[in-house]
Order: structure tokens, then sequence, then C-alpha cells
């Protein structure tokens, strides 16, 4: 028995993809475009299982879409800028830019290895100023618009190191380096207004219905549109107001309080003259910047000693408080509070002995008893306790309260959304230079276009805590573009999500030096039809991605607005956790073995293993498999067939050891079946012959109805069920040994079907076999089988008969059998007599080629 050579073999096939440009992509209006794209790599040094799965997915569609007849772009590139290169920096003594670039080597040709169908002149690094330079000059187009702009803004602190942390620099409110308690500190920062859009990226959501449910509902909620009123509490002997935002205005009888930010600038004025307060204050910017952090932190409150007057009752007043889970940067900062109907309201009133009086009450609830213990009550119902609302649903009563606040001028009924305006700065050295400079005579100048791009200076040290930007001897300083006196650069560089905002649109043109890319090209390319990655970009990176195509529109840049027609999120890839039975340190499942009765020893000492649970892989936990063992041991096809053979792409996925065994089992399986015949195969191209055996008949069916299937399969991502329906082509294909009549066409038949629908998932082997077929063409052009519709259809269906609901039995019929046949085939089956028992048949209902049921 011979053996697939699938070192060679893989290799030898991606060189002549390579040379032969199988995967170059031309702009060509005389045929539909398909662009597939998976989320790019961040190049952190190797490529992991999770890449794997994700571009095996991309790779199979695009080498499908391919073989359907469009016009594929499938590009790959690097998202280059980001801390970890600063990190290696600093730990391994080289600078970022070539840590990264010989990271983006190795991977490449980690990728290469897999065999993808990429179109890989089009390769771009985010980190390279032929590329940033556009992002500059995008961002000067987006200042004169008026969609950037300037504004003090928190950050975290870290007040040992002297240093910004950014958000995941942050781990439990301490600084990941020093340990420090990370402190609030406001900074100068540019700003992207995405808040302009978020009306209409909220309205866009609804024409993405290629894009999973839950993304679309995580991104509704992201932008958090509330309908609400801004009202003024006026305060108790003072002259100015106090402004509050609620969603709740029918709920103001059942006001005890007001509560304030720590930030607001009432408490600021307050806290300069009272120590306790400020104390107060300080202790609640230490509570990190991030939402979470405040949402789940114990809910405290500093009496301001102030009250302010209820808006339908001057007689009635509330005391204000400095609240830490009022935030400074939603609404007005400011907010009354309602015990009985919001939950840390309740919280807060229950710890400072405030009054909770329901107001609104269920309607299946008795409103003489109905009271609110340790849970607010927020579902519907009508007013209670509440003078004039009295009575009302909750929906009439928020309007009434909001017409008389206006009619009162007290406030004004607005649309509030949680989305903020995205920040932009970054205290970091490797990332896109902000190409702005500051003047002390004219301010914050534009870098003229000109002298785009603003590159990073090559050397600079990460000896010193802080910017390496900021402390460069000569970098920043410039002269003023407009007075020409001596001037500073930004020393800032933007947040790493800016280049993954617009990569797609780059991909189109990547090689245009004087734009960013061309209209004819985005035109042609744009948008993106199929999009794939993790769910954990469900947010952010796709909601700036939107953002930024429609800052593009407003600039001119392009006429579009939504970048991804279609999206896809695949799982993850898990596998089971080790650990030393004795010393519960994790192991790897490189360093075990099976014993002779299958349980798991460490190799290097037998000691014992215990097993856990099926987690992500993760270095953490030290149960990764690196994806350049499996394809070097197995090949790249073994591990994409695996990857896609055992679940739906949507949900995560095992990798074993024993699935990585059966695709390698399969491929050589295969390569058998083609190289080693029952029977030689006819030459390509003989025609079908005139009389084929009942064997040969049945394989032809089942061919047929493969193909429909599959390319079904493929089209919904249903990636395991093609998996599926290929295995079993394959057995069937098997059991014809060739003796009778015909069956050596059929064989060949078969054998070039299996070969042909699995060239998207293992391309090398496919193309191996396609040329033991006999063949000169390369199968990466060829187009896809369609399948003969008159073979596709099966000609018997399996009917389930029901008798009185249950069970009974199941017949093979023709398909569309007449009514009267079915019945009587039911009526005639042992089992169904048997069920029932001599009971006369009162009904049957025939649905047809679906089920019987019979009714005694
Ligand atoms: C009074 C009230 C009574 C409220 C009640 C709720 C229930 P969404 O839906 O997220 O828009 N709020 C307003 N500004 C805030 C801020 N800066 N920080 C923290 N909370 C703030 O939530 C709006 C509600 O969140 C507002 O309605 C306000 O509390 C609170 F039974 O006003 B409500
Ligand atoms: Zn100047």
């Amino acid at each position: 028995m011979s053996r697939y050579n699938v070192k060679e073999t893989e290799a030898k096939w991606q060189a002549v993809w390579d040379q032969r440009g199988c995967f170059t992509a031309r702009e060509d209006a005389a045929r539909p475009k398909y662009y597939v794209l998976e989320m790019f790599p961040y190049p952190s040094g190797r490529i992991h299982m999770g890449h794997v799965r994700n571009y095996t997915i991309g790779d199979v569609i695009a080498r499908y879409k391919r073989a359907k007849g469009f016009n594929v772009l499938h590009p790959m590139g690097w998202d280059a800028f980001g801390l970890p290169a600063e990190n290696a920096a600093l730990e391994k003594k080289t600078h970022p830019a070539v840590w990264t670039h010989a990271n983006i080597a190795a991977m490449r040709e980690q990728l290469k290895s897999m065999g993808l169908s990429v179109d890989w002149s089009r390769e771009v690094a985010t980190c390279d100023p032929p590329y940033y330079r556009h992002e500059q000059k995008m961002f000067l187009d987006f200042l004169k618009a008026g969609l950037a702009y300037r504004k003090e803004s928190w950050v975290n602190w870290d007040p040992v190191d002297n240093t910004v942390l950014a958000n995941e620099q942050v781990i439990d409110g301490r600084g990941w380096r020093t340990g420090a308690l990370v402190e609030k500190r406001k900074l100068s920062q540019w700003f992207l207004r995405i808040t302009e859009f978020a009306d209409d990226l909220l309205k866009g959501i609804e024409s993405l219905d290629r894009w999973p449910e839950r993304v679309r509902l995580m991104q509704e909620n992201w932008i958090g549109k509330s309908t609400g009123v801004r009202f003024r509490f006026a305060i108790k002997d003072r002259a100015d107001t106090l402004e509050v935002f609620t969603t709740r205005p029918d709920t103001l009888f059942g006001a005890s309080f007001a509560a304030i930010s720590a930030n607001h600038p009432l408490a600021a004025e307050l806290a300069a003259s009272r120590p306790e307060l400020a104390a107060f204050i300080a202790e609640c910017n230490r509570l990190g910047t991030s939402e979470e952090a405040i949402e789940t932190a114990e809910k405290k409150g500093f009496d301001t000693g102030l009250t302010v007057v209820h808006p339908f009752d001057p007689t009635w007043e509330l005391p204000v408080y400095v609240a830490n889970f009022v935030l400074m940067e939603y609404g007005t900062g400011a907010i009354f509070g309602c015990p009985a109907h919001d939950q840390r309201d309740l919280d807060f009133a229950r710890k400072y002995g405030l009054p909770v009086t329901p107001v609104v009450v269920p309607d299946d609830a008795d409103p003489a008893t109905f009271a609110v213990g340790a849970e607010a009550y927020t579902g519907p119902g009508s007013l209670r306790n509440s003078r004039f609302l009295d009575g009302l649903p909750v929906d009439a009563a928020k309007d009434e309260a909001g017409r008389r606040l206006e009619a009162t001028g007290q406030g004004e009924r607005t649309t509030q959304y949680r989305l903020r305006d995205w920040g932009v700065s970054r205290q970091r050295y490797w990332g896109c230079p902000i190409p702005v400079i500051h003047c002390e005579s004219c301010g914050t100048v534009p870098v003229p276009e000109d002298q785009l791009p603003v590159t990073l200076p090559e050397d600079v040290t990460f000896d010193k805590p802080g910017n390496p930007l900021d402390h460069h001897p000569t970098w920043k300083h410039t002269t003023c573009p407009c007075c020409g006196k001596p001037a500073v650069r930004e020393t800032d560089t933007f947040d790493t999500f800016i280049e993954s905002s617009w990569y797609f649109a780059r991909f189109c043109a990547p090689h245009s030096a004087d734009a960013a890319f061309t209209k004819e090209a985005v035109g042609y390319w744009l948008p993106v039809d199929q999009y794939i990655g993790g769910i954990e970009h469900a947010v952010l990176h796709l909601l700036y991605s939107r953002f930024w195509t429609r800052a593009l529109q407003r600039c001119g840049y392009l006429d579009l607005q939504e970048p991804f027609a279609g999206l896809f999120t695949q799982g993850m890839v898990n596998h089971e956790t080790y650990k030393d039975a004795q010393s519960g340190a994790w192991l790897s499942p490189a360093d075990i073995v099976k014993n002779d009765h299958g349980d798991y020893i460490r190799t290097d000492n037998g000691g014992a293993v215990t097993v856990g649970r099926v987690e992500k892989m993760s270095k953490s936990k030290k149960n990764v498999v690196d994806p350049a063992t499996i394809i070097d041991g197995y090949g790249a096809d073994a591990a994409r067939f695996f990857m896609l053979s055992d679940s739906p792409p949507e949900r995560d996925l095992e990798w074993t050891e024993a699935g990585i065994d059966g695709a390698w089992r399969f491929i050589n399986r295969l390569w058998r079946m083609v190289t080693e015949p029952a029977v030689a195969f006819p030459a390509p191209g003989t025609p079908l012959p005139a009389t084929l055996s009942d064997e040969a008949v049945a394989v032809r069916k089942q061919i047929h109805k493969t193909l429909a299937g599959l390319g079904e399969d493929l089209e919904k991502f249903r990636f395991n069920k093609a998996v599926a329906r290929v295995r079993e082509l394959a057995n069937a294909v098997a059991e014809l040994n060739g003796a009778g009549a015909g069956e050596d066409w059929v064989l060949r038949e078969g054998c070039e079907a299996l070969v042909r629908v699995t060239a998207p998932m293992m391309p090398h082997l496919a193309e191996e076999l396609w040329q033991a077929l006999g063949h000169t063409t390369l199968l990466a052009e060829q187009p896809w089988p369609d399948a003969d519709p008159a073979l596709a259809t099966d000609d018997s269906v399996t009917m389930p008969v029901q008798v009185n609901g249950k069970l009974r039995a199941t017949l093979s019929l023709p398909r569309d059998v007449a009514k009267d046949v079915a019945e009587a085939a039911a009526l005639a089956d042992a089992n169904v007599q048997r069920a029932l028992d001599g009971k006369p048949v009162r009904k049957i209902v025939v649905v047809p080629n679906r089920v019987i049921n019979v009714v005694a």
C-alpha cells in the first residue's frame, strides 16, 4: 500500500498556484464580484488554532465562490500596531518595528503553508507609512468636516510609573507592572464624533440581514437609544439649577433624592471648601473608568447638604448626594433617584435610609398592599401616590409628566444615546502619529498634507516609563506651519482600532500611492460580501468600521455606508485540560501520553495526570496545540478538514487527536481510491455508457444528490454537514467493485465528484488527485460541478406513520405518491395494524412526502 506524500504535494501545489497567479484578483466589470475577508491577524509571531479555523472557513468560501464563477477578492494583511510590540521591545531589547516585521515574515510563511487561496500581492501591514499616511489624511479631512475634535477626558494613570495605562493594562484596578492603585487623570485628547451617526448606525443595523442576530443586538445595545426628559431642579438657596436626565419622568412622585457624579462641576465647587467631599471624590475616581467597574461597585454617596425643589411641588425638597454610580459621561451627569423602581436607587436608599415609595403598581397587584422589598419593581403597571398621574398606565404617565415639564419650561423631551464619542489618543509609541502640531501662538495646527506622512522616529528607547515619543530628544520639536515659530508635535498616537476601520477598503487598491484607494476599486469590490471573525469584535471593531465608512462617505472618499454585507462569527477552538495529579500544575497535551490502560501519564516521569474540562485553548492552561506541529505532521489539508468536520462553524470545536487522525485517514483513503482504483478508469471525457448496472445507477444518483446538497451546505456555512456528505459519498463509491456494466465509468464520475467537492476544504489533495485522474488543467481554476437535477432528486421518500400521535412505522414510498396509495400502504403495515388493535380507523391525514397520521 503506498502512502500519500503530504509534505511534498502540498508544497508543490502551493508553488504552482502561486506561479500561475491563480488567486490574483482583477477588477472585471463583466463578472460578478465576491469579496471574502477574514479579520486580519495581529502579528504576534505564530498562528494559533483560532486563525486556522478562521482562515479555513474563509478559504472554503473563497474557493467555492471562485468555482461558482465569481470574481473573488480574498486578501490578507497585518493589524500591526499595538502594545505587545512595545512590551516585546522592552523585554527583548528589540525595536517594535523589527519585532513586528519578523513576526509578519514568520506568520506569512505559516499562513502560506495552509494553502490559502489568498491574493498575496495585496498584502498590507498597517504599521507601514505607505498605509498609515492615508489614515493621517483621513483624520485631517475629518477634522475639517468637524468629525474630529479635542477635549479633556479621563485616562488611567499609574502614579508610580507616571504613565497613562491602556484599559487592558489595568488589572483589578492596579497598574499591570507596578501594581499601584490606578488613578483617573484628565488629559486633552482627540475624539471622533461617532455620536453624530448614532441614529444612522442604529437604523443601518436593520439592513444587515446577513449578520448574526446576536451581533446586531449587541450593537443596538451599545448605541443604546433612550427617550426621556431633561429637566432642571431649582436648587434651594442658590440661583442655579440642577439639570437631570430621566427615562422615567412618570416616577417623579416616588423621588427621594437627587444625585450628581463625582466629576460634576457642582461637586468640584463644593469640594473646594469641604475636604471630606474632596476625599470622597478622589475615592470615586479610583474606581477606574470602565462602566463595568462602576456597575459592580457598592453604591456609595456623600450628602452635600444641598436640597432641590420637586418640579411639581414647590414645598417638597429632595437631598442632593454625590454618588459613585452616576456617570459624568451620560445624560447630564445628574439624576433623581426613585428607589422603588430602580435597583441602584433602591440599594442606595436602603443604605442611607431614604424613603421608598412605590408609584407604579403592577396590574395584578393590590395597590393597598403593594410594597417594594429588596428588589425594585421595573415592570409595567399604573400610577399610584402620584397626584395628577394616578391611574395612568406607565407610558401615558411618562407622556403627561413630560408634557407638564415642557409646559412649565422646566424641561424638554429628548433622545439620549449611550454611545460616546470615540477617544482615539493613545500615549504610546507603536501607533500611527496624530498629524497635528501645537503652537503657542496658533494653537492646534494640522500638519500640511504635503508633509504627510508624519513617521515614527526609529531611534527610541523604552527604558523610561511613559511615551517614548514624548521623551525623544528631537522628534517632537518642529516649526509651526502657520507662523514658522518653534512648535511641538502631538506625541500621542492613534488607537489601533483606526487601522482596522478601513483596511478592507485599502485591500481594494493596496498600491494606490496618492490616495488611500481609488473610487473605481472600492466601487467595484465593496462592500465585503462575507466577513468572518470572532464574536469578540461584535461591538467595537465592527461599529468603528461602520462609522469610519460613513465618515469617509461624508468626506467624499466613497459612496457606501455599510462595509460588511455579510458577517459570520465562528466559534472557538477548545481542548481538554490536563494537570499533574500531584502538584496540580497545568500540563500541555504535548507533555503527556496514554499508557497501556488508556490513561494519560506524564511523558517525562510517568506521573499521573488529571484530565480536566474542555476549555478554550489558552497559554495559561497550557491546553494549546500548535498548528505548525499539526501541519508539519499531518499537512494543512488534514487540519483544515478536521476544523470543518466536527462542529457547526458558529459553535465551539473541540480539538482532539482522534479527530485529526480521522481526517488524516480519510485523506489517505481518498488518495488510494483514486490512485489504486478497483478497475482502471476510462479516459477523461469518455461518454456515458449506454447500459449501467443497478449499482452503478444507484451510485450515480448519490453522486448527484451529494453535488446538489453540498453546494447548498457550503452556501449556508454547514461545513460539518458537507463533510458528512463527502464521507457518505466516499463510502458509496468505494462499494462499486467495477465489475458490472458501466461501473468503471461511474467510478470515475464518483472519484471526480469527490475530488472536486473536497477542493475548497482540502485543496492540495484535490489538486493532486485531479491530476492523477488524468487532467491537465488546474482544479483551482475549474468551475463547480453542478448536479444533474434528474438524478439529484430522490424518487422515494421515507414517510413516518403515526397512530394516534405515536410513531409506529416508517415506510419507503415513491415521491409524490397518490394519497390513497399512501393510506393503503400505511394500513397494510403490520406494526400499524398491531397498534390499531382492531379499533376502527376514524381518519387518515397524509402530508405529502412527510408523514401519515392515522387516527383511531
Ligand atoms: C429616574 C428614574 C426612575 C430612572 C426610575 C430610572 C428608573 P438608560 O435607560 O440607560 O438611558 N441615569 C441618567 N443619567 C445617568 C448617569 N449619568 N449615570 C447613571 N445613571 C443615570 O437609563 C436612564 C436612567 O438612568 C435615567 O432614568 C436615570 O435614572 C439614570 F424608576 O431617572 B432614571
Ligand atoms: Zn504658529
